[in-house]
């Protein structure tokens, strides 16, 4: 008998049809997020869950699972919306996707660097209404990343895969982290290390975020924080919401304090802080860091990688909990 596997959201085409081979599995036809009572409806009579970020597993959800689920792969290398500790107390295996979104990530890094420091927005705006007169020599000047200072608060390996991205612009790579990492790569990179944050930010003209969400980095980029960055920074978000102060930046992008953000995650999202939708110094995209089709496939193969592996009775190669 195949396995009983859940998958709460619409997965690419080859993700599906390998599941459909391999188990005996419900496809979710849910587009909207699923809510904690419909997808504990949902899991009755499964033995392993594929879920999304988009999941919430808090203590309360994991503790009402049914007894039958023994495993929960998340579609995803974040697993802050999964409780680790009650899956473990329940004796739930849980495992991510890491590595196989890292470069798709990176790339959405440059784009909103990129985005950010030449104005994308506002010049997208200017030719889809007509607003565009002629070209001229003082239209819209952004900021050049070439010589600048990036600074990556976070130096796992989307940190280092921007890195690399940016070296290649000709930037200059500093970053916190709570190690060093290897010299090797530090020396190939170029990189700076700072041993705080703090540090950090001072040399930042790009700040970009690379830690995962937590009580350690909630509301990371505050106001005293931003007022450490030299005048006119450009701050990128690849990594969570939560690690930004809307109000905070929000007040800093409107004063001019900072040249522009360059946003893909936002907390709460989608429900992001609206006054994001009139600021015209920045550059918003709808969480889409590892949205591309070879990405979203391998992370869906990862994910199975996973289940599989549970399943034929060895060890899952991404075990959070
Ligand atoms: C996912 C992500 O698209 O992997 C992550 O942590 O943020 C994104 O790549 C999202 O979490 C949906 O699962």
């Amino acid at each position: 008998m195949k396995p009983r596997l859940l998958i709460t959201r619409h997965l690419p085409d080859a993700v599906e049809a390998r599941a459909a081979r391999d188990y005996d599995a419900t496809f979710s036809t849910d587009a909207a997020p699923v809510t904690a009572d419909k997808l504990l409806e949902a899991a009755s009579g499964h033995d392993g869950l594929l879920i999304t970020g988009s999941d919430k597993m808090t203590a309360a959800v994991v503790e009402r699972l049914p007894a039958s689920v023994k495993i929960i792969a998340t579609f995803s290398v974040g697993y802050e919306h999964i409780d680790v500790a009650a899956c473990k107390a329940r004796g739930i295996i849980a495992t991510n996707t890491p590595d196989v979104l890292t470069d798709a990530t990176a790339d959405i890094a440059l784009l909103l660097m990129l985005g950010a420091s030449r104005r994308a927005y506002e010049g997208e705006q200017a030719v889809r209404t007509a607003a565009w007169k002629g070209w001229m020599p003082t239209q819209l000047l952004g900021i050049q990343v070439t010589g600048k200072r990036l600074g990556l608060y976070g130096m796992g390996r989307i940190g280092q895969a921007t890195a690399r991205r940016a070296k290649a612009f000709g930037m200059e790579i500093h970053y916190h982290n709570r190690r060093p990492i290897d010299p090797a790569i530090e020396k190939e990179l170029g990189a700076t290390y700072h041993a705080t944050a703090e540090s950090l930010l001072k040399v930042s003209d790009v700040l970009s975020l690379h830690a995962p969400a937590g009580p350690e980095t909630n509301g990371f980029l505050n106001a005293e924080r931003i007022e450490l960055l030299p005048p006119k920074a450009i701050v990128v978000n690849t990594a969570r919401g939560t690690l930004i102060d809307d109000d905070a930046l929000i007040s800093a992008l409107k004063s001019g304090r900072l040249m522009a953000a360059g946003l893909d995650v936002f907390a709460g999202e989608p429900n992001i802080d609206p006054r994001y939708r009139s600021v015209t110094n920045s550059f918003l995209l709808p969480h889409l860091g590892s949205a591309t089709l070879e990405t979203r496939n391998a992370m869906g193969f990862r994910a199975l990688d996973n289940l599989d592996r549970f399943f034929q009775g060895s060890e899952p190669g991404d075990r959070i909990a």
